[in-house]
């Protein structure tokens, strides 16, 4: 406050002269990348490739951000703001230097600077391999929130695991059965993070857990394995802005390198055998994806990295100096789904144990400062721990729970006496052969507020997980925060064409309508302006010769360019039902094959792909309520990684088939990752979102498609209503049975089976194929056919005509080029809200408390 403080040591000027980063000009770009190939590559113009040049590339890009970033975290020492923290076990960053050089506004300079040492920037940017931590949608989420909140100068930062293996990658056998290969994505030296060996936290599990009995409710806990928490810290820069912050990693270690009495005793197997336990605790991401199967490694994942976690935010909210009960003031924790329950008993333990804190003002602080995002209603995927496991993993936490447990009942048995079925629903604790415990009401009771994440899912969260806990805690805890994605990879990194063209045609700076997409509405006045239309039609075509290429070049096929694109990309599940679509090409090719050559030729050709990861089948499954109620004693996973090799098969034979092949072609596209569809999504005409009504709790990738300028198929579900209440209902095409009537049908199939004959001629047709033959073996379909003639659980037979109705509006609006050109750009236009910008503000403002805090330039 007294003006200027004391410079800390030297000659202040000294300090700062070093202080720049990379200066922006081509000469000092060339003469930083120059000099990392030569010092930290230690290699030479003649020895170096793409490879080595993208590496120096990197470390010269590093360099600019960490001098940003540095600033940034002194710049919020200094202020002290309240922080928030986002913690997730996924975040599916993708690749890094293209985006950076973006946000940073130096993709230019780079590009000509590279030039002059004889690269290509494109070359490079390709060398780079996808940081995948993350299974899909949640994982992708929680990285386009990091860019938007330092995009909007808000102090966040991430917190998750420093996998050493990331989703696995998928290989496509010549049968189309999908094989898992690991992701060693570290085995090349990752130039995007910087270990922070000095920042460390002793992590404890087993052990013991002893009640004192002093009156004060804590507990000691000793004994079990203490492992380390080492951090990695990801540089997350903002879009034209200093604000740079920090998504910290967390490595697992052995806190000693191994077990000396082990190996003076001669047993040196058993010296590095803790070692090697605890290091595996980070060595892999697990890739399911909707189910949640209770094994001890995911339990010791989450305890491992939500207690390093909070250990380190409390050290930097001590460095501040306030009182605990100020911890809510200065301190905001999103938890991303359930995964990171665990910090609410680990903070209770903490405060309880370790402060001295009384319960009631522990409870207090804790139900402050955790907000909880609910990402599925899904009951499979609703995490439950054995209570066993939970008691001998982590004991201390264990009698948390039930202390918790106690004190909820008994505040919901004074508002509802002798309510005793309602107890029981509503306990932490299900009943049963074990016990388990129910880690979405633990994260509700714990957290200030719930969200889901559109509006449709965050209404099913209030009327059916967890009614109750509305009718307990009252309905403006829980609210709905609809998801976004970030413009700046989904749009101006993935289609700079269109990017350029917007920017000319609003007369604006790419920053300012990027971090302002509502801006976006300015193209609807060009909407009847011929030039603009074609420009942006040419844009769409080149974009699909792009994806053609790398088509041609990868998988070796030919793609009919002057086809209609139509792109159902997303991990293979059956709520998603790609069977639905597969069945829908099926039903095409016979129609096409039932046609004379001159009917053929009034058909819109159609080109159709098919991307994305079925869960590994796991051993030792254990039968869900869900499957024992449908009668289908089949793996979920099982099912999805049959639904490929159908997809593959029927490639095969359509693609080949000299009759068809140019009205209809199909590609299923191996390792669906970021990189694939930054490629993919410009380039769709169309793309498809057909879960079976109130199952996808939003879905983002609806918004990319939409964003850059491709129509939609889909149900009335997720995000899609939220799109065509944007876009208008005229410019998507939204066909089957709303979510309301679900439940009715289910029951139908149930209690009132009607033969699928009978019921749907159509798909019963599209099936029999199948089974007879045509796409190979049809025995091996069987399981996958039988969810839907028996039980039909997804409602593909009640969904199936209006579907194919759907699509042939679909093909009706395409022959309309120009009024098809207009819908595209009407949608681009009006995609605003549906940045991660808007979003990441609504949680800060209506749920952290949170101010932005500008780093001065
Ligand atoms: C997804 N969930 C939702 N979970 O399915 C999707 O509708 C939504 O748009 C997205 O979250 C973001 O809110 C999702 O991706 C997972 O991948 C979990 C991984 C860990 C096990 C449980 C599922």
């Amino acid at each position: 406050a007294s003006g200027k403080e004391k410079w800390p040591r030297g000659e202040e000027e000294a300090w700062k002269e070093g202080l720049k980063g990379v200066d922006s000009d081509v000469k000092s770009i060339t003469k930083s990348v120059v000099n990392h190939v030569n010092t930290s590559l230690a290699r030479q113009a003649y020895n170096l490739d793409d490879f080595g040049a993208y590496q120096a590339s990197a470390l010269s890009v590093r360099d600019n951000l960490i001098a940003k970033w540095n600033e940034t975290q002194l710049y919020y020492t200094k202020k002290s703001p309240k922080r928030a923290y986002y913690l997730s076990l996924e975040f599916l960053m993708g690749r890094t230097l293209d985006n950076a050089l973006l946000n940073l506004g130096l993709k230019g300079q780079y590009t000509e600077g590279i030039k002059r040492l004889g690269f290509n920037m494109e070359d490079l940017l390709e060398q780079e391999r996808d940081a995948a931590l993350g299974n899909g949608g949640l994982g992708r989420l929680a990285a386009c929130y990091l860019d938007s909140g330092a995009s909007q100068e808000l102090p966040l930062w991430g917190y998750g695991l420093r996998y050493k293996y990331g989703i696995f990658q998928q290989l496509i056998s010549p049968e189309g059965a999908q094989l898992e290969a690991p992701d060693p994505w570290l085995d090349n030296q990752n130039p995007w993070e910087l270990p922070r060996l000095d920042v460390t936290y002793e992590v404890r599990f087993y052990g013991y857990a002893e009640r004192l009995n002093d009156g004060t409710g804590r507990s000691v806990w000793t004994g079990g394995q203490e492992v380390l928490a080492v951090a990695y810290d990801v540089m997350i820069p903002g879009c034209y802005t200093k604000n740079t912050n920090n998504l910290r990693l967390w490595e697992s270690k052995p806190k000693r390198g191994f077990d000396l009495n082990s190996f003076n005793a001669g047993d040196y197997e058993r010296a590095i055998e803790s070692s090697n336990s605890a290091a595996a605790i980070t060595s892999v991401l697990y890739p399911n994806d909707h189910t949640s199967f209770g094994k001890e490694l995911r339990l010791k994942q989450q305890y491992f990295w939500t207690a390093a976690s909070l250990a380190d935010i409390l050290r930097r909210f001590k460095n501040i100096g306030k009182p605990l009960s100020a911890f809510p003031d200065y301190v905001a924790i999103q938890l991303n789904d359930t995964h990171p329950t665990l910090a609410i008993p680990e903070l209770m333990r903490i405060l309880i144990d370790e402060e001295e804190t009384p319960w009631d003002d522990a409870w207090n602080i804790v139900t402050n400062t955790f907000f909880y995002t609910n990402h599925t209603v899904l009951p499979e995927a609703l995490e439950k721990w054995p209570v066993p496991l939970m008691e001998h993993l982590l004991p201390r936490h264990m009698q948390i729970i039930y202390d918790i447990n106690m004190y909820f009942l008994q505040a919901v048995e004074k508002k509802f006496p002798g309510d005793r079925d309602r107890l029981a629903r509503m306990s932490l604790i299900e009943e049963g052969f074990p016990k388990q415990v129910r880690m979405a009401f633990l994260a509700c009771i714990g957290s200030r507020r719930v969200n889901g994440v559109a509006e449709l899912h965050s209404e099913l969260v209030r009327t059916t997980i967890l009614k109750d806990f509305v009718e307990f805690e009252g309905r403006s805890k829980f609210s709905n925060v609809t998801n976004g994605i970030t413009p700046r990879r989904w749009l101006d990194q993935c289609n700079p064409e269109l990017s350029a063209l917007i920017s000319k045609t609003l007369g604006l700076q790419k920053p300012v309508w990027l971090k302002d997409l509502f801006r976006l509405e300015g193209l609807l006045k060009l909407v009847e302006d011929k030039k603009f239309r074609d420009e942006w039609a040419a844009i769409k075509q080149r974009n699909k010769e792009r994806l053609a290429n790398l088509v041609k070049t990868t998988l070796g096929f030919t793609v009919n360019t002057n086809a209609m694109f139509d792109v159902q990309i997303k991990r293979l599940h059956e709520y998603k039902r790609q069977t639905l679509n597969i069945f829908g090409v099926i039903y095409r090719y016979l129609t096409l094959k039932k046609m004379s050559a001159e009917e053929r030729k009034k058909v819109n050709p159609r080109v159709v792909f098919f991307a994305g990861k079925a869960a590994p089948p796991h051993v030792g499954f254990s039968f869900s309520f869900d499957l024992v109620r449908r009668a289908l004693i089949v793996p979920k996973d099982y099912i999805a990684k049959l639904t490929i090799r159908l997809i593959v098969n029927v490639a095969r034979v359509i693609n080949d088939d000299p009759e068809t092949k140019d009205l209809l072609s199909l590609y299923f596209l191996p390792d669906y990752s970021v990189s694939l569809a930054e490629v993919l999504i410009p380039a769709s005409d169309i793309s498809q979102h057909i879960s079976t009504a109130g199952t996808e709790a939003s879905g983002t990738s609806n918004m990319k498609f939409c964003l850059n300028g491709g129509l939609l198929v889909g149900t009335v579900d997720g995000a899609n209503i939220e799109i065509a209440e944007e876009v208008g209902e005229s410019n998507v095409f939204f066909f089957g049975h709303l979510a309301p009537a679900v439940e009715d049908l289910r029951y139908q199939h149930v209690y009132h089976p009607v033969p699928i004959e009978e019921k749907c001629p159509a798909l019963a047709n599209v099936l029999n194929t199948v089974s007879g033959g045509m796409f190979g073996d049809g025995g091996v379909y069987d399981p996958l056919l039988n969810t839907i003639r028996q039980g039909d659980y997804y409602l593909l037979s009640d969904d199936f005509d209006s579907y194919i109705a759907a699509l042939d509006l679909v093909d009706e609006a395409y022959k309309d080029k120009d009024e098809w050109v207009k819908k595209s750009i009407r949608t681009t236009a009006k995609m605003g809200k549906f940045s991660s910008d808007r979003a990441i503000n609504e949680y800060a403002e209506s749920f952290w408390n949170l101010e932005a805090i500008k780093v001065p330039q």
